[in-house]
């Protein structure tokens, strides 16, 4: 195939994907105006199935806390847990959809963790009480997660049919629920979505000892 074919068919593609996707824009507030940091914003097509990316992700443990506190992963996502402290952790998860542990170790584990159903998996560590952090697995690839601005942005959603959801830690009720429609258009779609959501209350962690506990 002449090289002049092949750039002109990526041309026609690249084309057509920026017409028929969109790019979500949300906001998430509690009811009282207040912006919520790491809540999930979920877009879940009602029918068609979309392709599954293959990703690795990261949820290091350093100075004696997960980072980040929330993570929203693909089903069939890779994670990965390097240690980045001077001593051991010994983390776990008890829910449903993944339950495991990896016994005290230090540096980088051997084998990453394999989160292949979806749901709400909570983290926690042996050693240090205090640690914890969720991983919510969606079926979809279209998710955010909110800064501390309440935030996320969510680009090259396709056009169609969509549930849309968020999701927090220490949410009130269950499932903020949404139907959306992507419509064809360049401009982001922008939604306020209020949800009855606490903030993070970070758990007090005692100073470094000399066994470096
Ligand atoms: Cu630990």
């Amino acid at each position: 195939m002449r090289p002049g074919h092949v750039a002109w068919q990526w041309a026609l593609v690249f084309s057509c994907a920026r017409a028929v996707a969109a790019t979500i824009d949300a906001t998430v507030l509690t009811s009282a105006g207040h912006p919520v940091e790491d809540a999930a914003v979920v877009i879940e097509p009602v029918a068609a199935s979309v392709p599954k990316g293959k990703r690795t992700v990261t949820i290091e443990q350093r100075d004696r806390e997960f980072i980040p506190y929330v993570s929203v992963v693909e089903t069939g996502t890779m994670v990965e847990f390097p240690n980045r402290d001077a001593f051991k952790h010994h983390i776990y998860s008890f829910s449903s959809p993944k339950i495991f542990e990896i016994k005290l170790y230090a540096g980088k584990p051997v084998l990453p963790v394999l989160f292949d159903k979806p749901g709400e998996v909570a983290l926690g560590c042996n050693i240090h009480d205090w640690m914890e952090a969720y991983v919510l697995v969606v079926n979809t690839p279209y998710f955010a997660r909110t800064n501390a601005a309440g935030r996320a942005t969510i680009r090259n959603v396709p056009v169609g049919h969509y549930r849309l959801r968020v999701w927090h830690p220490r949410q009130s009720s269950e499932w903020t629920l949404r139907d959306l429609e992507i419509r064809p258009g360049s401009a982001p779609t922008k939604l306020a979505l209020v949800a009855d959501i606490h903030a993070r209350v970070l758990k007090p962690k005692p100073p470094v000892d000399s066994d470096k506990y």
